[in-house]
């Protein structure tokens, strides 16, 4: 038997007259900013180091908000920048109302606000609500505290199971790996309470049953909308109420949905009562001026699911991490956007599209299955097809400049808690969090002017920086640059869906949205594409002379 040959043609083609499905979803003219926006995520101690402490700062972010503006985004999200001792990445909070001295002062982020106001930047900030840091006073509060005592009542503790108490009171599993529960110690050194935390253990979930701590993060929420921010990235926002009586779950720890145990069984997700946290804090926001919104962190699956948490009385958006997760596979792609399309409409809400963020690797490196220059190539159409796409956007910072992960972190030098509580089963999410380079000739690429960043960044990154990359026309950060700005001029985000006829059930993902054919050509052959004027593309080649290489995207006004 010779080797299987592929028969199939080396080119395919769309039709030069292609037609097009009735649209799946139509354009709008609410222009309530949110509905289209395009919002980067900075991750403030990678983002840029001003101090020269090896640790990116506010006043760095500050002094470079120019660069996004550059980019046309509507917002910036920040990572938490609260004081925290930092076991996750800050998402452990010590006190959120204060920023912590290693990113600056609340005057520095005043400073922020200020510049960003007047770069036409909007600030959303994270919150925190499921759990805080052990480090946190009403935590230490409650450690000190008797059982049953108000203090421990903001918290959810409970006596162990078994004679003596040694075994956890339940086998919930921690997000990070471990049991979920910590056993405290009394005063005269004897074994107490546990303590319930979902992700690291110097992560205490707080107790959302208890009026308490809804009025404590009322007043959050208040303080951080009187300093002007124009919203909330809500963290975990599925988790906060926890089923009575803690029953055992025997699904997966982060609640995805798998065949034996779907995800809308698990006691500690997806709870009734929390949407009327959000109908509560929807509310507060609308007693603000400008057009304040909450988007929701929820991995709940499916789509369908997900959306009770945007209807018109509770959050504005929530992540579509269906999109960004989808393999590369234009079937599985075609699909995840219809449905996603469907499910949001279906409740009067935008979807989301995103492809990075700090919890997973970045679609660069995703899409390279350990090939990177496949997966630049790969990444760069993705975002070029994402971009032109009905709905919201949101950008991880660094993936304008087509940044993959750091892969060869040494060990000692990892953060994440995931790597420790796995016993380094799991390496963690620093490779996707390594501080940016800005100035190929600068030590550190120009991030800090210290002797490292508190991670070490990649060896071979000169020419990704962003002062390489900005002399460059074909960089990855001038594509993003054009697309972004076409996409706003040409109103794609408050746009149209129409799927190409004759893309269907191929590895090519065609669209039309308002008057531009969008393909994306996810296969491994050329296919030939319609005759028009090529408006953005994802490299030099791509649409050329009517052909379309595989892992490049065009964006057409057809003639
Ligand atoms: O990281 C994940 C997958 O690699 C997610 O399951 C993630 O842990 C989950 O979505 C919740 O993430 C958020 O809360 C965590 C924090 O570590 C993450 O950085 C944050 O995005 C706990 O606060």
């Amino acid at each position: 038997m010779p080797n299987a040959v592929s028969l199939a043609p080396a080119v395919s083609a769309l039709s030069p007259a292609p037609t097009f499905h009735a649209p799946l979803h139509t354009a709008h003219d609410d222009d309530a900013w949110w509905r289209s926006s395009v919002i980067y995520q900075v991750y403030p101690r990678s983002f840029r180091d001003l101090n020269g402490d090896g640790q990116g700062d506010l006043a760095g972010i500050t002094a470079e908000l120019h660069q996004l503006a550059d980019l046309s985004v509507d917002a910036i999200w920040m990572s938490p920048f609260y004081t925290s001792p930092q076991r996750d990445g800050g998402y452990d909070v010590a006190d959120y109302c204060d920023v912590d001295p290693m990113f600056g002062t609340l005057e520095d982020f005043d400073r922020l606000t200020a510049r960003a106001t007047k770069l036409g930047i909007k600030v959303i900030i994270d919150l925190v609500p499921n759990h805080c840091s052990s480090e946190h006073a009403l935590f230490k509060a409650a450690l000190a505290a008797e059982p049953g005592s108000p203090e421990r009542a903001m918290f959810i503790f409970r006596d162990g199971t078994g004679p003596d108490g040694s075994n956890p009171p339940n086998n919930w599993q921690s997000h990070f790996g471990g049991s979920a529960w910590t056993r405290t110690l009394n005063d005269d050194g004897t074994p107490g309470q546990w303590y319930l935390h979902l992700f690291d253990s110097s992560q205490p979930d707080f107790n959302w049953d208890n009026p308490a701590v809804h009025a404590e993060f009322e007043r959050i929420l208040r303080f951080w909308l009187d300093r002007n921010v124009t919203g909330f990235r809500v963290d975990v926002a599925h988790a906060l109420v926890k089923a009575e009586g803690l029953p055992d779950w025997h699904g997966r720890p982060d609640g995805c949905s798998t065949e034996e145990h779907p995800g809308h069984a698990a006691p500690m997700f997806g709870q009734r009562a929390i949407h009327d946290i959000y109908r509560r804090w929807r509310s507060i926001l609308g007693e603000y001026d400008g057009d304040r919104i909450l988007c929701a962190e929820a991995t709940i699956d499916p789509l369908s699911r997900l959306v009770n948490w945007v209807r018109n009385d509770q959050m504005h958006q929530a992540f579509n991490f269906a999109y960004l997760h989808h393999p590369w596979d234009a079937a599985r792609l075609r699909e995840i956007i219809t449905d996603s399309l469907q499910a949001f409409d279906s409740v009067g809400a935008p979807t989301t599209w995103v492809l990075s963020n700090h919890d997973v690797p970045r679609h660069a490196t995703r899409f390279g299955e350990e090939r990177p220059e496949v997966g630049l190539d790969r990444a760069r159409a993705a975002s070029l097809a994402m971009l032109a796409l009905p709905g919201g956007v949101y950008l991880y910072q660094g993936e304008e400049l087509g940044l993959p992960d750091h892969l060869t972190i040494p060990d000692e030098l990892r953060q994440d808690p995931t790597f420790v509580r796995t016993g380094g089963e799991r390496v963690g999410r620093d490779g996707c969090r390594v501080p940016l380079p800005w100035r190929a000739d600068e030590p550190h690429y120009g991030f800090g002017s210290n002797d490292g960043g508190w991670l070490p960044q990649p060896e071979d990154w000169a020419t990704l920086a962003r002062d390489s990359q900005q002399a460059d026309p074909a960089s990855t950060l001038n594509l993003y640059r054009s697309a972004l700005s076409l996409r706003k001029e040409l109103g794609l985000g408050a746009g149209s869906l129409s799927w190409a006829v004759d893309a269907d059930g191929t590895d090519t993902i065609a669209f039309l949205n308002n008057d531009v054919m969008v393909i994306f050509n996810m296969g491994q052959s050329d296919i030939n594409v319609p005759a028009g004027s090529v408006l953005a593309a994802s490299h030099a080649d791509a649409g050329a002379d009517g052909v379309l290489a595989p892992n490049r995207c065009v964006w057409l006004r057809l003639n």
